[in-house]
C-alpha cells in the first residue's frame, strides 16, 4: 500500500525518507494505485537540470478529466463537486454533481469541437467565478486542448499580449462579471483586445450580467443556446503523459510574463496528493479556497486537486467585502465549510474591521485553515488562529508558486507542529536547499539563504511557452543543477522553513505578483514621463504597496502634478490591470544609479520604506547627489 494519507508526525518523516531515497519508486506507487491511466508508463522519471528537461511517467497515456470526473460517477453520481456560491448573497447557490459536471463538461467539449477546436489548440479563457469557468478548463483538457486562464482583472492590453504569445485560436469569456456592487463589462475589454489578436477565430459568451453588449457577427456566439443543443457525450482524448494540459502566465522580474507551461500526468499526481494531505481532506468534507481561477492557486486546489480527490469545492464568485465584512464567516456557516484556504491579505483586511462580523457566526465546521501567496506576519497568523480557528483548527502556511505547479513547503495538520510565520516542512517528494550568493549549498540549521530545489517533483511547470532559453535562463542558471524559486528563506533550529520573500524584482501586492519592468515600461509611456522605476513598500492589508519614482520630461515639468499622477495610474490600468496600480508617486530630477547604468533599487526600497539608517555606502553612485534630493521629499 501507498501512503496516500499520511495521518502522523513519524509516518510523514518515514514517507518524505522513502521518496528522497527513492523518488521514483515512491511515485510509480502513488500514480499506480490512485489514478487511472489508459496505459503504463514506459519511464517514472527521466530529468536532466542542465538542458532543462524534466520527463515524468513518459510514455503513460490518460486524461484528466477521467480521474476528476468520469471515475466517480459510479460512487459520487450524486454528490457536489462544484458548490457555487453568487457574489449576491440574495441569489441562490448552485450545488453542482459529479453528474452534471461530466454532462456539463462534455456538452462544452463538444462546442468547443463544434468551433474548431482540436486537440493542442491553445483556448484563451477570461472568464469571471461563475461554473461555467470550471467547465472550461475541464472542457479543454477533455479534448487536449491548452487551456490559458487570464484572471478576469487583467486589461484588454494584457490579454491581448497573452492571447498572441501563444497563439490562441478562440476566447471564452462573458457578457460581464460582478464584483461587489460593482458590475463590469468583461466583453467589451475583450472585443477591444481583440482588435490586437488576428489568430482568434471564434469568442464563446456566457451569459452572466444580462447586459447588452455587442456580439461580431462571425465570430463571437452565446455559450448557452450552443451548450443546450450539444450532444452530452463526449469520449475524453488520450494524452500522453507529457502533453501540456495548460499555460499560465505569471510575472518575471523583466520582459513580458512568462507562459508557464504544465503537463497532464505529473501535475495530476502531484495537486491530487498535496490537496489529500495538505487539507487533510475526508469524504464528506467541504472545501473553500478563495482564490480565483485565474491563478494557480485555483487551478490546483479549486479545481484538478480537489476533483481528482471526488471532493466538494466551493467557488465563490464575490468579495469579503460585500455585502459586508462577514462575508466569508456566513459562507463559511452557510455551507459548513471544513477547509479554508486564504491569502494573508484578506486576513488583514478582515482583521481591521470588528469582530462582530465574525462572532456571529458559527465556524465550528472549520477543521483547517490555510494561507497562500505571500508570507503571511505574525500578527495576521495569531489573528487567523484565534478568531477563525479558536486555536482548534491548524493553519497550513503553504508556500509554492504557478511554476511549481502545487504545494511545496508547508506542515500537513495535525500531523506537523506548526510555529507562526513559519511554512515548516518540505512536503513529500520535495529536497530544498539554501544557497549562498557564490553558489554554495548552506548546510546545518539556523540559516539563510536563497531557496532552491535540487530534485524534480511530478508538477514541476516543464518549460516556459515559445521560449525555453529563458526557462533556463530564469531558473536553472543561477546555481548548477538547481531550481532557483526567486525566493530566500530560513531554516530555524528544528530545520522548519521560513520564507522571508522575493530576492529579485517581482513585488508580491495583496498577494499578486507584479514585475517591475512592465509597470516601469506603462509609466514611461506617459508622454510627460523621461524615466521611473517602481520598488515596494510595506502596507499594511496589501502586504507591499507600489512606490513610483518618476523623472518628468521638461514639457512634463510645468503640469499639475496630481493630473500627471492620476494619468499614470489610469495608463497602468490600461495596460496591465488596477492591481499594479502605484500608492505613491514621486516626482525626482534623477534616479541613483551604478556607472553601469543599473537603477539601485535597493537604495529606493529603504527610502519608500522610511529605513533610510543603513543605506550603505551610495559613494560608488554615479549621481550620489539624487539621494538626499530623494530622501528629503519621500512622500
Ligand atoms: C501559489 C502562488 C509565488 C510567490 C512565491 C513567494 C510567494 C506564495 C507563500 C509565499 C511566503 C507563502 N508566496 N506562498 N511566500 N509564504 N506561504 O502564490 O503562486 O502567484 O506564482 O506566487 O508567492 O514569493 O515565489 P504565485
Amino acid at each position: 500500500m501507498s501512503n496516500y494519507h499520511i495521518k502522523h508526525l513519524e509516518e510523514y518523516y518515514q514517507v518524505y525518507r522513502k521518496s528522497v531515497r527513492n523518488p521514483e519508486s515512491f511515485w510509480e506507487e502513488i500514480a499506480e494505485e490512485h489514478f487511472i491511466w489508459r496505459k503504463k508508463w514506459d519511464t517514472v522519471l527521466e530529468w536532466d537540470f542542465s538542458k532543462p528537461e524534466v520527463k515524468w511517467f513518459q510514455g503513460a497515456q490518460l486524461n484528466i478529466t477521467d480521474n476528476c470526473i468520469d471515475r466517480h460517477l459510479a460512487t459520487r453520481r450524486n454528490k457536489t463537486a462544484i458548490l457555487f456560491e453568487p457574489n449576491d448573497p440574495e441569489e441562490e447557490a448552485q450545488h453542482i454533481t459529479y453528474g452534471q459536471l461530466h454532462e456539463r463538461v462534455c456538452k462544452l467539449a463538444n462546442v468547443l469541437k463544434d468551433n474548431g477546436i482540436k486537440k493542442g489548440d491553445r483556448v484563451c479563457i477570461y472568464l469571471p467565478m461563475i461554473p461555467e469557468l470550471t467547465y472550461a478548463l475541464l472542457a479543454c483538457a477533455r479534448i487536449g486542448a491548452i487551456h490559458s486562464v487570464v484572471f478576469a482583472g487583467f486589461s484588454s492590453n494584457a490579454i491581448a499580449s497573452r492571447i498572441n504569445d501563444s497563439d490562441c485560436k478562440m476566447v471564452i469569456t462573458s457578457d460581464g462579471s460582478y464584483r461587489g456592487n460593482k458590475s463590469i463589462d468583461l466583453k467589451g475589454i475583450v472585443d477591444k483586445a481583440l482588435e490586437e489578436c488576428p489568430g482568434v477565430q471564434s469568442v464563446l459568451v456566457a451569459k452572466r450580467i444580462q447586459s447588452d453588449i455587442e456580439m461580431v457577427e462571425g465570430r463571437d456566439k452565446w455559450l448557452a443556446p450552443l451548450m443546450d443543443d450539444a450532444d452530452s457525450v463526449c469520449e475524453a482524448e488520450t494524452m500522453n503523459a507529457e502533453d501540456p494540459l495548460f499555460i499560465l502566465y505569471t510575472s518575471g522580474s523583466t520582459g513580458k510574463p512568462k507562459g508557464m507551461v504544465h503537463t497532464c500526468g505529473g501535475y495530476m499526481v502531484y495537486t491530487a496528493y498535496t490537496f489529500k494531505n495538505i487539507f487533510q481532506y475526508r469524504e464528506e468534507d467541504v472545501f473553500w479556497c478563495t482564490a480565483d481561477i485565474g491563478w494557480i492557486t485555483g487551478h490546483s486546489y479549486i479545481v484538478y486537486g480537489p476533483l481528482a480527490n471526488g471532493a466538494t469545492s466551493i467557488m465563490f464568485e464575490g468579495v469579503p467585502s460585500y455585502p459586508d465584512f462577514s462575508r466569508f464567516w456566513e459562507v463559511i456557516e452557510k455551507h459548513k465549510v471544513n477547509q479554508f484556504y486564504t491569502a494573508p491579505t484578506a486576513i488583514r483586511a478582515l482583521a481591521k474591521e470588528n469582530l462582530d462580523y465574525l462572532e456571529k457566526h458559527d465556524l465550528s465546521s472549520l477543521k483547517v485553515l490555510g494561507s497562500v501567496g505571500e508570507p503571511i506576519n505574525e500578527e495576521a497568523w495569531h489573528w487567523y488562529n484565534n478568531n477563525v480557528g479558536k486555536k482548534k483548527s491548524p493553519i497550513v502556511d503553504t508556500w509554492w508558486q504557478t511554476e511549481t505547479g502545487g504545494i511545496m513547503i508547508s506542515p500537513i495538520p495535525y500531523v506537523t507542529p506548526t510555529t507562526p510565520t513559519f511554512a515548516t516542512l518540505p512536503f513529500i517528494g520535495v529536497q530544498p536547499a539554501l544557497m549562498d550568493e557564490e553558489g554554495k549549498e548552506i548546510k546545518g540549521n539556523q540559516v539563510e539563504g536563497r531557496l532552491c530545489i535540487k530534485f524534480p517533483w511530478p508538477s514541476i511547470a516543464r518549460t516556459i511557452w515559445g521560449n525555453h532559453e529563458r526557462y533556463r535562463d530564469t531558473y536553472f542558471s543561477a546555481y548548477k543543477n538547481m531550481y532557483f524559486t526567486g525566493d530566500g528563506a530560513n531554516r530555524d533550529a528544528v530545520g522548519y522553513y521560513r520564507i522571508t520573500g522575493r530576492v529579485d524584482d517581482v513585488i508580491i501586492v495583496s498577494g499578486h505578483n507584479l514585475g517591475t519592468a512592465p509597470i516601469e515600461d506603462a509609466i514611461n509611456e506617459h508622454q510627460a514621463v523621461a524615466e521611473s522605476a517602481i520598488v515596494g513598500f510595506p502596507h499594511d492589508v496589501k502586504g507591499n504597496a507600489l512606490y513610483g519614482y518618476v523623472i518628468l520630461k521638461e514639457t512634463g515639468e510645468s503640469r499639475d502634478r496630481d493630473n500627471v499622477r492620476k494619468e499614470i495610474n489610469q495608463q497602468i490600468t490600461e495596460l496591465i490591470g488596477p492591481i499594479a496600480k502605484l500608492d505613491k508617486i514621486q516626482f525626482v530630477s534623477g534616479l541613483p544609479k551604478t556607472r553601469s547604468g543599473k537603477i539601485m533599487r535597493r537604495i529606493l526600497r529603504k527610502i519608500a520604506s522610511n529605513d533610510t539608517s543603513n543605506l550603505g555606502d551610495t559613494s560608488t553612485l554615479l549621481n550620489p547627489e539624487v539621494v538626499k534630493e530623494i530622501m528629503d521629499n519621500v512622500l
